[in-house]
């Protein structure tokens, strides 16, 4: 071959699997929620804005009838708590509702996907790039800085297997608050015991489900990833989940 040709032969093809590996990276994952609309029960939280349980989720779904981490997503309206439910539509924030097509999804999925700081922080930083009314300044320092580390990487964010994406509970209350959950993202069925998502039951599972146990929705210390019977109470019977599947891995 002429020699001449090589380099920039060899150059093109580069380029040609440097192309095809981003976009092997940039796949958008597919989630299958319901079309119905399903019943939302919030409580105040301490680790995430809001505690969230789905209920009336039929089966089949990427999402089912357990408790969520949630945030708030629309500043101008409240919503009530528990024991008052709401009815609400899920809709991927990759493929937004109505009306919300052109907030700044992809920042918010890099926020959830890069935490800093305390629940306070990350609610003020999402309430920078979703507003439903008018500008909103955070006022905390590590929300400020959770907002600069976003625009500067978060633009072209889309989660990928092993990390969250927020899904948007939509109401068509007009009184009632928009609020998002976030929905870990694995290839198949989760792995029994793996509190973290990480595809090992190990002892950061035990560690984790420890440090929430006994806990309830609404309660400091609750963690939803730890209540693997999805009945709502971190106890005995999520250790005993831990304990069984002990070292194995997805
Ligand atoms: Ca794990
Ligand atoms: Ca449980």
């Amino acid at each position: 071959m002429n020699s001449k040709l090589t380099a920039p032969i060899i150059s093109i093809c580069i380029m040609l699997v440097l192309i095809l590996i981003a976009q092997v990276n940039a796949v958008t994952p597919n989630v299958n929620l319901p079309f119905t609309a399903v019943t939302i029960e919030v409580f105040s939280g301490y680790g995430s804005f809001f505690d969230m349980v789905l209920r009336n989720v039929p089966a089949g779904y990427d999402v089912s009838n357990r408790a969520y981490r949630g945030w708030c997503v629309d500043r101008r309206n409240n919503i009530s708590f528990s024991p008052n439910t709401h009815q609400v539509n899920l809709y991927s924030s990759l493929y937004p509702p109505p009306g919300l097509g052109d907030q700044e999804w992809n920042m918010v999925n890099y926020i959830l996907n890069h935490k800093q700081g305390a629940a306070a922080d990350i609610q003020q930083a999402i309430w920078y790039f979703i507003n439903l009314n008018d500008g909103y300044t955070p006022t905390r320092t590590t929300a400020k800085a959770i907002v600069n580390d976003t625009l500067a990487n978060g633009a072209n964010f889309v989660p990928q297997v092993g990390q969250v994406l927020a899904i948007v509970c939509y109401t068509m209350d007009t009184n009632s608050q928009i609020t998002i959950i976030e929905l870990h993202l694995s290839e198949g069925p989760r792995l029994p015991g793996d509190v973290n998502y990480d595809g090992t039951v190990d002892i950061y599972d035990a560690i984790v489900l420890a440090t929430a146990f006994q806990t309830r929705p609404g309660k400091p210390n609750w963690n939803p990833d730890a209540d693997l019977n999805a009945d709502l109470i971190i106890d005995i019977y999520d250790a005993i989940t831990v304990a069984a599947n002990y070292g194995k891995q997805a």
